[in-house]
């Protein structure tokens, strides 16, 4: 069993496969803190999980540059020494994350998650930026669209290493905050969140966020990869997978806004207080956009309250979701609940999941809707 060798995980995650595993925080459970602890972060793996270890002296990241015909190898301690830490409060969220609530217009095709591919930690690390100006890699704009394309130690059946690319200026932008991590919520990276290294790409879809990582390089392409070329893609909602040109779309990157009620959940029955209804959830929306607001209906949209956004946020460089909480009066006792968020460039959500439907499942960021019963 190549998965014999797997860690330990927390028995509150949510299971979605075992083999390779996939697990979920709890959506409940989420907007209890705003840093989502590590033992109850949600964890995504393609193949068996990496066991590295350091004192044997095998691991080492290779960075090379297709252009300058240059390359750097260093272990983990020379990283730590050659260039200064750096820290970043981050979300980091699946494509994926909120498919089952797609999958109620039309089967998708990947792992039937709720809301809680989804959370936010401390990461530490090096910045690449400053890796990459010692390799001699210039920020300017004859490398512009060149991309940086990392690998992990983990392999396919085919021998081929997990592998994807972000963009250079990505890399390279000072206020990016792109950094090679080894270290989450102020402790050594787990073998199931990269141990002993990963990157982190604040604003950007999870499948980015190589773990494992063992080979860096800038190149004049993006990857050429499975991963960057033929998944993490969205199409229209009348593609289908026997006629399907994944050449045609863009890799995902940055992410769109999305909001979602944690708490009460979609069924429940809910006591009222002083008649009121207490609602708490969590927003976020990629490419360092904060997110500026979050509305509520309990109406289907025929009025709105605006909630109330509990963490602090910037109009940009947000790369951590804010949570919301709303006390809204109400008197039916069945109401169905609407949340959607708006960011700092006034982009919001789509009503529904139908129009934005997508045969793989990916950006599934309609409103929220959930049902809750009331109890006076
Ligand atoms: N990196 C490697 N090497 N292998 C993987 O399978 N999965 C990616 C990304 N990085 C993956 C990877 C995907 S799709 C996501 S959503 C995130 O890791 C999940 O990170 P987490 O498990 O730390 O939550
Ligand atoms: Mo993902």
């Amino acid at each position: 069993d190549p998965y014999a060798n797997d860690p330990q995980r927390h028995p509150v995650l949510t299971i979605r496969t075992k083999k390779p595993f996939n697990a979920e925080t709890p959506t409940s459970l989420l907007v209890e803190n705003f840093i989502t602890p590590t033992e109850f972060f949600y964890v995504r793996h393609h193949f068996p999980v990496p066991d590295v270890d350091l004192s044997s002296g095998d691991y080492s990241l290779e960075i090379i540059s297709d252009d300058e015909k240059k390359g750097l190898s260093l272990n983990l301690d020379q990283l730590k020494t050659a260039y200064a830490s750096h820290s970043v409060t981050a979300s980091l969220q699946c494509s994926g994350n909120r498919r089952s609530e797609m999958n109620r217009t039309k089967p998708t095709k990947g792992l039937e998650w709720a809301q809680g591919a989804m959370g936010n930690a401390v990461w530490k690390g090096v910045r690449l930026r400053d890796v990459l100006l010692d390799l001699g890699i210039k920020d300017s704009d004859e490398n512009e669209h060149w991309h940086v394309e990392f690998e992990g130690l983990d392999i396919d059946p085919t021998s081929a290493p997990y592998a994807v690319s972000i963009p250079l200026s990505k890399a390279m932008d000072p206020r990016g905050d792109v950094i090679l991590a080894y270290e989450m919520n102020g402790e050594t990276l787990t073998r199931d969140h990269g141990f002993p290294l990963r990157v982190v790409v604040p604003g950007t879809t999870g499948a980015r966020w190589v773990k494992w990582l063992t080979r860096i390089e800038v190149a004049r392409n993006e990857s050429q990869s499975h991963w960057q070329q033929n998944d993490y893609k969205s199409f229209n909602p009348s593609s289908d997978w026997d006629k399907v040109d994944f050449s045609t779309a863009p890799a995902i990157q940055e992410m769109p806004v999305t909001s979602v009620v944690c708490d009460p959940q979609d069924g429940e029955t809910v006591e009222l207080k002083d008649g009121k209804l207490k609602l708490k959830g969590y927003a976020w929306s990629g490419g360092g956009r904060g997110v500026v607001r979050v509305d509520i209906s309990l109406d289907s949209g025929k009025t709105w309250h605006v909630a109330e956004l509990l963490d602090p946020v910037k109009l940009s460089r947000q790369w951590a979701w804010t949570r919301w909480q709303a006390n809204l009066p109400v008197t039916a006792k069945e109401t169905e609940v609407w949340v959607r968020a708006v960011d700092a460039s006034y982009n919001t959500q789509p009503e529904g999941m139908e129009h934005i439907w997508n045969m793989r499942g990916v950006l599934a960021v309609g409103y929220h809707k959930i049902k809750v019963s009331l109890k006076a």
